[in-house]
């Protein structure tokens, strides 16, 4: 899923063979470092996209020196949501399967870290269709990290002594993100420097100490969050309204000014997966009016919701500079490989190179 979305204002930046020919000829290493923020409110994807860039471009040995990190995290996480899961359930007094009910107290009572037995108790519990049915009906007020469901499913394996997290597991995992993580790499003749922020509001104030000489904007958004979700920190801001002012005030900003923002319209699988059930019409009002105004009427139902939440964001869009765009699972290896690299040469080569001003 997922990839570059074409659009008529990215026209005059396709890719430039001639740049990347003269450099690979050259073999010049540009002075320049390419320095790339990734921002965008908690959650959204910013420093999961990161992991995959180090992964791919293996710095500070790939994702290898930060297993230890992951595993008490992944092991208290896998626990730690479903008891919310299951006590939400139990406030809303919806239905288990009665054989369930005994399994569902010995993980709402269990006060020790995740062990085997507990572990087994949730494989279990998340194995039945009705679980599954309460969990898509409360995702929206649940504020658990994103991709708990996938350590669900493997809980018996993260409980054991001897759990290491895999590659996958490290991807899918959530730890906070507090202050300002720099990436520094080298990659075919360019210097980058890719900058991680805290995305909760308390962290946004941190933000201004990096925002000098910036080659590039990555803003990402969680498209998922379309349906009314709040934020985690305030258990009241729509989470969507918060990423769309954030995205006009950070592109209205002095400090950007000519320079190119690039919007991840991020965790589109999921997006995907909730316009099934919640068709973006039944949030949205002016759905029918904007699609007309945008003479999208021809294109696919989903073709249509994800340019309609586009159009938020480009019609909140302050910056002198291009505004690109893509569609992106920061889940999905080969998704973070393509969209970098069409980033490296549609945006950071021109801009290193001065072809793009
Ligand atoms: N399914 C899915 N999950 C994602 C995607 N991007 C991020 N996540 C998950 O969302 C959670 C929050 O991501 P994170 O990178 O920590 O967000 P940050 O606060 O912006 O740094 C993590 O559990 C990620 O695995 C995506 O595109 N699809
Ligand atoms: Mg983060």
């Amino acid at each position: 899923m997922g990839g570059c979305v074409s659009d008529e204002d990215q026209a005059g930046y396709r890719r430039n063979k001639a740049v990347e020919l003269y450099i690979r000829k050259q073999n010049k290493q540009y002075d320049r470092e390419a320095k790339i923020l990734l921002l965008g409110s908690g959650d959204s994807g910013k420093s999961t996209f990161l992991r995959q860039i180090k992964h791919l471009h293996k710095v500070d040995e790939g994702l290898d020196s930060e297993k230890m990190k992951f595993t008490s995290v992944i092991k208290h996480n896998c626990l730690k949501s479903f008891k919310d899961f299951l006590n939400m359930v139990q406030a809303r007094e919806m239905e288990i399967p009665a054989k369930l009910k005994d399994r569902v107290e010995q993980v709402i009572n269990s006060d020790a870290e995740l062990d085997e037995e507990i572990g087994l108790a949730i494989e279990k519990l998340w194995a039945s269709k009705k679980v599954k049915k309460c969990y898509e009906k409360l995702e929206v007020h649940l504020q658990i990290p994103t991709n708990s469901p996938y350590f669900w499913k493997i809980a018996k394996t993260v409980s054991q002594d001897d759990y290491e997290p895999t590659k996958d597991d490290i991807i899918q995992a959530k730890i906070r993100t507090i202050g300002i993580q720099e990436t520094h790499f080298v990659h075919e003749g360019i210097k980058f420097l890719m900058v991680d922020v805290g995305g909760q509001r308390s962290e946004r104030r941190k933000w201004l100490h990096c925002f000098n000489n910036i080659t590039a904007v990555i803003f990402l958004t969680a498209i998922d969050e379309y349906d009314g979700k709040v934020l985690e920190e305030d258990n009241h801001t729509n989470r969507m309204l918060d990423s769309l002012s954030l995205f006009e005030k950070l592109s209205e900003s002095s400090w950007f000014e000519n320079v190119p923002f690039i919007l991840f319209l991020n965790k589109i699988d999921l997006f995907d997966a909730k316009i099934k059930n919640i068709p973006l019409d039944t949030i949205y009002d002016d759905f029918d009016e904007v699609i007309k105004e945008l003479g999208k009427e021809k294109e696919s139902k989903r073709t249509q919701s994800v340019y309609y939440l586009f159009n938020k964001f480009k019609s909140r869009f302050r910056g002198k500079g291009q505004l690109f765009h893509f569609e992106t699972n920061a889940t999905d290896e080969q998704v973070c490989s393509k969209v970098f690299n069409s980033i490296r040469e549609d945006i950071i080569l021109k801009k290193v190179t001065g072809v793009l001003i």
